[in-house]
């Protein structure tokens, strides 16, 4: 059984909307370590992830990138929803003149298996094992367990919140038209960052 971890029930939601039964949910905090780019984040979530569960797993890890703050949060956006909040957030990027910014998604699936048949992208190095064995450790002494990246972004604006559903900073990103949280599961997933990942994962994974 693939395991989808995470402590987010919006995220588990709308993957077991695009995915089905196919995968349970595992609720685990896995070490969020700090980088600039969420497929490391993810990568080694994943890692972590399966270590924990010892079976195949997906981890997602999502951003809101704000062109004119230089992206920020970026993938600090789930410490700024619950430090400032999202009505914030909005309030800091109203006086900009533009407010342009898109939401991205990495997932990274690890099943302690190679993908030596499978295209790129594919993260090899193993920042978890490496900080836990410290610094002493040779490279070349490390068990690489390699993780499977999918990534997916989409386009949109910072509005002032609009909508109920979804979840995070759903009522404050709207892409043509409406915001996340105007949108039921099934249309924010046709065009969201996750929607687009899962996408991509799924044509892979009906191969493997
Ligand atoms: P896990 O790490 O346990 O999966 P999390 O909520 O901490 O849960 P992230 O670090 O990936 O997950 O989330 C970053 C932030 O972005 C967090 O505040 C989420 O609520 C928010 N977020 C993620 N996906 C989102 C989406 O599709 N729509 C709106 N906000 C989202």
């Amino acid at each position: 059984m693939l395991r989808y971890v995470t402590t987010n029930d919006g995220k588990l939601r709308e993957a077991r909307d695009y995915l089905g039964d196919s995968i349970e949910g595992y609720n685990f905090d896995y070490t969020e370590i700090q980088h600039d780019d969420l497929e490391a984040i993810a990568a080694a979530g994943a890692r972590e992830a399966y270590r924990e569960v010892g079976g195949p797993v997906i981890v997602d890890d999502a951003g809101l990138f704000v062109d004119a703050f230089d992206g920020f949060p970026g993938p600090y956006s789930a410490y700024v929803e619950e430090t400032i909040g999202i009505e914030r957030v909005q309030t800091l990027a109203e006086p900009l003149a533009d407010r342009s910014a898109s939401f991205r998604c990495a997932l990274a699936y690890c099943d302690g298996e190679p993908f030596s048949a499978s295209p790129d992208p594919i993260d090899r190095d193993d920042r978890t094992t490496a900080a836990a064995a410290g610094a002493e450790q040779d490279a070349t002494e490390r068990e690489p367990l390699p993780v499977k990246l999918f990534v997916g972004s989409v386009p949109g604006t910072i509005v002032e919140p609009r909508g109920t559903g979804g979840f995070g900073y759903d009522p404050i990103f709207e892409h043509d038209g409406s915001t996340f949280a105007e949108m039921n599961a099934a249309e924010k997933n046709a065009l969201s960052h996750r929607g687009r990942a899962l996408a991509k994962f799924a044509e892979w994974y009906e191969t493997r």
